[in-house]
């Protein structure tokens, strides 16, 4: 009897300590952490290689290719930025045909398509009970056409994702600068947010000008990010928004050095509390999104939270973001569009390509030809896996099952070092000519590899074929042809134990055959 009290009571103990272990153990996973006054720089460390992308995320990452879409009164009116006093009169796209858009994106291995719903000149693409700026007043279809749900229908039809721009800054409504805005601004989220099916990312810019009464918006951030939630739970916010940062540049390129785990400031306590509370969160992080550096030891030791806010590049096919005439000539070339894929999608971002679609309502023959070209050339490239039936020299360190996991082509799988630093000697089946490198790092486990290089046996001696610091989710580096059939890869330096998900070895196609 008494050793069964005694149990009970040690049972009891244990249950009534369970809340105070659980409220004094700093969560070790989820998308952002709150650094404490009393961590240590190793706690930090630890910290920042634990966060882990939320589920959409993860789910954004991994299309790797999304294109954008701007398109509206500007097609029109051959400008940039339009002033909000436009005559709807003149949209007028007679041979619209959002299919040819979809089939273009698809083709170019795109997966989500985001259309400029409406610009900062407030003219909108949809059927909008809330103003007469829009294609109610255009000729185009008698006033009946509804662009969004063209798009919408066509990316169901074929498989594609559909991503909605609504700009804040808004040259034609009235109650710009007022609270009233803010009404209209939901009123609007609300009916693209509803009518059209999923949408998978909601896309703002930052544009805070002036409206048509002289007067600027104090925009309601936080609403806006909760009618989002709450309409559609899945959809990443990019820009000004929580999920998805700015890389910085319109360029097509990002950093070498690129982190998903950077620091953000505190703000307020209310929306720290406040996201604390929801799922996913509403909070934006506060940070430079174009400083060099955001993400390294030196700026995380004096971070107050960590959080996974991943990039994405931005950038235009063309020299605008608008359709012009007179860019039809300067689409950008296959070779400087690959150039921008390894700058992007090879440098731990996800690329957004615009693709402007012309007066007529397609995308022009240049821009769809250059990004047939384009595709051939990376589905060539990236076909065969040079080391897909490698052997690993030292199997302590990795196991055959292990190295299958990483040339499997499947992020799904992945091998979790069991070092902080391995080395891993690869043995290819034969000697194979490459010059470029593909590594993924398994990131719903941590973005952890700080340094890493890539070495070939070359008449016995080890040489250094190419070296990086960050992977992230997709790391690609390009280097002169090499010729081996021995290669070893050594983590140099790392925040925890790697865990890797995919090792290639390609040998790039050339651009002139195609
Ligand atoms: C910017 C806008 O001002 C440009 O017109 C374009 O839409 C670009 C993607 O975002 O902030």
């Amino acid at each position: 009897m008494r050793i069964i009290a005694k149990i009970y009571t040690l049972l009891f103990l244990i249950l009534i300590s369970l809340p105070l272990v659980a409220q004094n153990t700093v969560p070790e996973t989820g998308n952002y952490v709150e650094i404490l006054p009393t961590d240590s720089k190793d706690d930090i460390i630890r910290k920042a290689a634990n966060v882990i992308p939320s589920e959409k995320q993860m789910a954004w990452q991994r299309m790797e290719l999304t294109a954008f879409l701007h398109f509206g009164i500007n097609t029109f009116t051959n400008r940039e930025w339009g002033e909000g006093t436009e005559d709807p009169g003149l949209f007028n796209p007679e041979e619209l045909d959002a299919g040819q858009w979809v089939k273009t994106c698809k083709d170019a291995g795109m997966k989500l398509i985001i259309l400029t719903a409406k610009h900062h000149d407030g003219f909108c693409l949809w059927q909008s009970k809330y103003t007469k700026h829009s294609v109610k007043s255009s000729p185009w279809k008698n006033g009946k056409g509804d662009v969004v749900k063209e798009l919408a229908d066509a990316c169901r039809e074929q498989g594609m994702k559909l991503g909605i721009y609504l700009s804040p800054w808004d040259r034609n409504s009235a109650v710009y600068g007022t609270e009233e805005y803010n009404n209209y601004f939901v009123n609007q989220l609300t009916e693209l947010l509803t009518n059209y099916g999923d949408v998978a990312e909601v896309w703002f810019d930052g544009a805070n000008g002036e409206g048509p009464n002289g007067k600027k918006q104090v925009y309601d951030w936080q609403r806006y990010y909760k009618t989002i939630r709450q309409l559609q739970p899945n959809a990443v916010i990019a820009i000004v928004g929580p999920d998805v940062r700015w890389v910085g540049t319109e360029s097509g390129y990002g950093r070498d050095t690129e982190w998903s785990v950077v620091p953000a400031m505190v703000q307020d306590e209310d929306e720290v509390a406040a996201r604390s509370q929801q799922e996913g969160g509403t909070f934006r992080p506060a940070i430079d999104a174009m400083a060099k550096d955001l993400g390294s030891r030196d700026k995380l030791l004096v971070a107050k939270r960590l959080v996974w806010y991943p990039s994405e590049v931005d950038v235009s096919i063309r020299p605008g973001w608008f359709y012009h005439k007179n860019q039809d000539t300067k689409v950008k070339s296959v070779e400087k569009l690959l150039d921008i894929y390894y700058s992007s999608v090879g440098k731990n971002s996800l690329l957004l390509m615009n693709i402007p679609p012309d007066k007529r309502g397609l995308i022009y023959e240049n821009d769809v030809e250059t990004l047939r070209k384009w595709r051939k050339v990376l589905n060539e490239t990236f076909e065969d896996n040079l080391a897909a039936n490698a052997r690993i020299v030292n199997e302590k360190v990795l196991s055959v099952e292990e190295v299958k996991s990483l040339t499997d082509n499947d992020y799904d799988t992945y091998w979790k070092a069991k070092e902080e630093m391995p080395t891993i000697e690869f043995r290819m089946d034969g000697t194979k000519t490459f010059d470029c490198l593909l590594l993924q790092e398994k990131v719903t486990v941590g973005q952890r590899v700080e340094k890493f290089k890539l070495e070939a046996k070359l008449n016995g001696k080890w040489e250094l074929i190419t070296e990086g610091t960050t992977i992230g989710y997709k790391r690609l580096l390009r280097f002169p042809e090499v010729t081996a059939d021995t290669v070893r890869l050594a983590i140099e330096q790392s925040r925890a134990n790697p865990a890797l998900a995919e090792f290639g070895l390609f040998k790039s196609a050339s651009i002139n055959d195609h």
